[in-house]
This record gives structure tokens, sequence and C-alpha cells, in this order.
């Protein structure tokens, strides 16, 4: 008999030796704006009982250098990629999604019986690089087909006219960005401006922290000792990479000493597809009252915001800038940071007072720390923390909106007989009262409409075509049973609403191309989920969760360039299968011109 899944696993690392690494710098205005980054394998080791690891990274490293810029100072960055294999991740699909104990494989280290995959133990590092958040001239955007291999350098050109933000750059190779990434292939990039100056906030070391937040599952060798291989494992259950151990700026459950002062951490989520929500436990009871969120995707909030009562939720992708105040604690004072969000998530909520509580091997989440902050000595205080932060942007205007270019688009995960499920965004236009086929039906109290289905895959016939400078609601309907964080490239979004829906799909209606269902308006009987938009995601947001059984509805306005984007899932593993399209961006003067 398998014993019974019991909710933790004994750790074979352990927490809080190694110190949070403070990612090098690469300040672009040292450098006049321009930048050469090497694209290259590397060994790093990730804890201190773990041998070295081979990667592939920035520089060599994990992460990245950190850049730099100035708003309104151009960054150029020669990308040169010296990449060699072979890759340095064993990808495997376990044979089972338990082990004989009946815990889930994606909580335990090894292979689980899988074998390598030999399409990717063959990759050589092809690579293409993104900065996500960036207003970038769709050339240097890095489109996933426009690739170069190693021994090719692209020279991209981020002209920074852009608030300042947390931005991140990574690889966006068409089918295998879970891949690359997962080896290393990210940085962090940071925007500055004088807005921010004039609220004084911390600016660089000590003060300000980035904390880029990964999970990450090494092998093991005969004798069950970790080896430091980087293992991407899935399941035939569970087809993203869930691992077990978090890794913030490269080091498993790290500590961080900080003086009893105010600090900044700048946080973004990079995993491949595990949602966090983070709960601040002091003396075990939750600390959330100690941080104040200032700022989310693309920079400053109106004003300060307490992060939600069960922890503060950033799927892949998604920042928060935090003021966390330590000033009032003794030397001595530990500090844990803790994750409660269940995987794959679901929206679903955890009370926080239960954070140290919150391991769940069925929930994928052995482990629920994240990092720990210990007090030492210092001389530093409180930092006040202005009422009023930022004052350049508004809610969309409603005259605007109510003559928006309305695009819909529906979330859905497709059964595929030979291998794992395809989730695919599926772009829906009016059906016309003479249109044969299935039909998606959106019931919204007395209003009904009818569509069909446009565009199912990648390389589809583009449908989008935006204008720029003018607003558009982009209405995003889920009919799969988990989040999705969905991005857009170019310019940030705002959140409009976030609302219940109920669906009925007939068996078999989710086809190659087309789509039947009956959309309502209304809550579910059996939802439970609050369906409410987040305070701090009241900002200027480039990433939406989208949760099960729910419309979530954007107002986006492009503004500066001309060009073909893409706007997709950023669970990698989804991403990497087919829930991702294209847009064009197109200048008002050139619409006449269009077939
Ligand atoms: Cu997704």
């Amino acid at each position: 008999m398998p014993r019974p899944v019991t909710s933790a696993l004994a750790a074979p690392l352990a927490p809080f030796v190694d110190a949070v690494p403070r990612p090098s710098r690469l300040i672009a205005a040292e450098h006049d704006g321009r930048l050469t980054v090497r694209i290259r394998a590397g060994r790093h080791k990730f804890h201190r009982d773990l041998p070295a690891s081979s990667i592939w990274g920035f520089e060599g490293l994990i992460p990245g250098p950190t850049i730099e810029a100035e708003r309104g100072q151009a960054v150029t960055v020669e990308w040169r990629n010296e990449l060699e294999g072979p890759f340095p991740v064993c990808d495997t699909v376990a044979p089972e999604a338990t082990d004989p104990d009946g815990v889930p494989v994606q909580c335990v280290p090894g292979l689980s019986g899988g074998e390598p995959d030999r399409h990717s133990a063959g990759l050589t590092g092809n690579t293409v690089v993104h900065l996500h958040g960036a207003l970038t001239p769709a050339s240097y955007d890095g489109w996933a087909e426009n690739i170069f291999a190693p021994g090719q350098t692209a020279v991209f050109h981020y002209p920074m006219d852009q608030r300042a933000a947390l931005l991140w750059y990574h690889d966006h190779v068409m089918g295998i960005t879970k891949f690359d990434v997962y080896a290393g292939l990210a940085g962090l990039w940071i925007v500055r401006d004088e807005r921010e100056r004039e609220l004084d906030l911390p600016e660089g070391p000590p003060f300000e922290v980035p904390l880029l937040i990964q999970d990450r599952n090494f092998d093991t060798d005969e004798r069950g000792r970790l080896t430091g291989r980087l293992v991407h494992k899935t399941d035939p259950e569970v087809m993203e990479a869930f691992p077990p151990f978090t890794v913030v700026n490269g080091k498993v459950w790290p500590v961080l000493d900080v003086q009893p002062a105010t600090y900044r951490f700048r946080v973004l989520n990079g995993s491949n597809a595990r949602t966090y929500r983070l709960v601040l436990v002091h003396e075990g009871e939750p600390a959330l009252d100690r941080i104040a969120q200032v700022g989310t995707d693309h920079g400053l909030l109106r004003a300060p915001t307490p992060v939600p009562a069960d922890g503060l939720v950033l799927a892949s992708a998604e920042r928060a800038d935090l003021l966390v105040d330590f000033s009032d604690l003794d030397v001595g004072s530990e500090l844990t940071l803790l994750n409660t969000a269940r995987a794959p998530f679901d929206g679903a909520t955890f009370p926080a007072v239960d954070a140290e509580k919150a391991a769940d091997l069925e929930g994928l989440l052995p482990y629920p720390q994240v990092m720990r902050v210990r007090v030492v000595p210092g001389a530093a205080g409180r930092r006040s923390i202005p009422h009023e932060l930022a004052t350049d942007y508004d809610t969309p205007p409603a005259d605007a909106l109510s003559i928006a270019p309305r695009r819909m688009i529906a979330l859905v995960e497709r059964e595929v007989d030979d291998g794992p499920n395809m989730l695919t965004l599926r772009e829906l236009g009016d059906a016309g009262d003479d249109h044969a086929g299935p039909l998606v039906t959106i019931r919204d109290g007395e209003q009904t409409t009818r569509y069909r289905s446009v565009a199912a895959h990648f390389e589809d016939t583009t449908t989008f075509f935006p204008m720029l400078g003018e607003y558009e609601v982009w209405q995003l309907i889920n009919l799969t049973g988990d989040t999705h964080p969905i991005h857009l490239h170019l310019d940030p979004f705002q959140i409009l609403s976030r609302r219940p829906i109920r669906y009925e799909i007939p068996e078999g209606a989710i086809g190659e191309r087309d789509l039947a269902a009956t959309v309502t308006l209304e809550r579910d009987a059996d939802d439970e989920l609050e369906h409410a938009i987040d305070e701090n995601e009241r900002g200027l947001k480039d990433t939406i969760r989208v949760n099960p059984n729910e419309i979530v509805e954007i107002a986006v306005r492009f503004t500066a360039y001309s060009g073909r984007y893409m706007y997709h899932c950023h669970i990698l593993e989804h991403e990497d299968r087919d829930m991702m399209r294209p847009f064009v961006t197109m200048a008002p003067e050139l619409m006449p011109f269009m077939a």
C-alpha cells in the first residue's frame, strides 16, 4: 500500500544558508548608453551544498547583470550569442504523476523514471532577446522567430522613452522559451526617472533590493544525492513544470541581512509557470502591514497600496515595487517570506495566518519557503512614504472607451491524442446572422452576441490591427481550469473589470480551429472565487491574471511604434504550446490603404 500523501517533505537542502546575491549592475549612463552583453554557458552554484550547475546566462550569470537606464536616454545593446552546447537542462516527462509513495513526482528531485528528451538535449543555443515591459520598436522587440544562432549578434536599440519601472530581459524563442529561460537566460532591467527621485525612493544598494523569484529542480545520482544538474520535469497530468526549490536571485531559499530601516524590494516572478502568493511572517504572525506597494509592472501606482490580506499574488512576469519597514525590529529579528499558492494556480485563496502550514504536496508546493530576512546592526531609520506617487496617468476616459474597438479572446485547452494538451488563444469575430459553423454565444443580461473563431494558432492570419493613439478594449474569457497571466508586448494597459462567468462547452467542441461554447456573464453555482480587482492591479500593467470562470476587460492604447508584436500567456509552457498570437499596430493614416 502506498503511504498516504503527507503535507510536507524533508528538505534535501538546508534553508537560509546562502546570502541573497545582489546581481551585478550595468549602468547604461556609465557606458554612454552602449552596452555589450555576451550570452554564454556558465557554471552556477544554486546552493552552498549543491555542486555547481551548468547554465546558460547573460554574461554566463544567473541572474544576468541588472541593466539600469534613465528615462529618455536610449540604450543600445549588442547581444552577442556565444552560447555553446550541450543544452544544460535535462528535460523529461515522468511516466507517472506520483511516485510509489504517492508523492507527486514534481515535488521531488531527479527524473522520476523519465527518459531525457532527446530533442531538447540537442539544442545548441539559438536565442532571441525580448525586453519585457519596454516600449521598443518592433524590429528590436525580440520576435519569437527572428532568432540569432551561436556566433551571431543582434544589436537592439531601446529608446527608453517610458516611465520608471522594473523590466526584465529574457529569451523568447518560438517553442523553447521554457527551456532557454529555465537554463538561466533572464536578467533585470530598471528604468529610472525624475519622479521617483522627487519621491526619494531608495535607489541602488543597500536599500533597494531586486528579487528575481524562480523555481528550479535538480537531478540526483544513483545514491539519491543532488547533482546540481538542472531538471525540467513534467508529468502525464501536469504539462507545466512546477519545481520544488524556490530560487531568489539564483540561490535556493537564501537569507537577506537588513539594517533596521525601510527597504525597497523590486520583486519579479521569473518562474516558468508557478504563481506565488507571498506572505511575510514574523514570530508566527503575518506581517503584511509592514509592506506598502508603490509600483506594479509599469512603475508607480497613484498611491501606496497595502498588499491583499491573503498575500501578494504574482504570476509569471508580474512585478511589484514594495517598501518594507524593518525599522522597529531588534537586531537578530527574523522574518520569513513564504509562498501559499498551490500549483497549478487557479485563484483559490489561502489565509495568510496559516502561511507556515501552506506546504501541500497535491498542490505541488512541498516547501513554502521563499527567503528569510534577518535584522543586523545598522544606523539607518524609517523612511516616510509619500501619499501621492504617480501623477501621470488616469483611468481611461469613458467617452473614448464607448467608441473603442472591442476584441474578444477565448482561452481554451484542447485535448490532443498523442501529446499533452494544447492551450490556445481563440480570437473571436462577429458571426453575423448567416454563419453556419460552430458558435460562441455570449449572454450578458439581455444582450446575446454570437461569435465565431477567426484565429486559433500563432501562424493564422493576423486579425488585430490596433491604431496608434486610440484606446481599445480587449476582453479575455477563460474557459480553462487554471489562471493564465496574459501579457501584451509594447504599451501597458489598465484593467477595467473582472467578472464571473459560467459556460458550457459541448463534447468535442474545442476543435483544431473551431470552438463552440455558451458563455453567460453570471456566477456559476460552484464558483468560490471573488473575481475582484486587487487595489495593486489598478496601475499600469503589462501582464494580467485571468482566473477560471472569469472574463477580464482591459483598456490598452498603443502609442509609439508601428509593427508586428505578440501577446501571449506568460506561463512559458503555454506560450510555447500555442498560447501566443500576433497583432500589428498601425499608424491611422495607413488604415485607408489596408485591403
Ligand atoms: Cu496559460
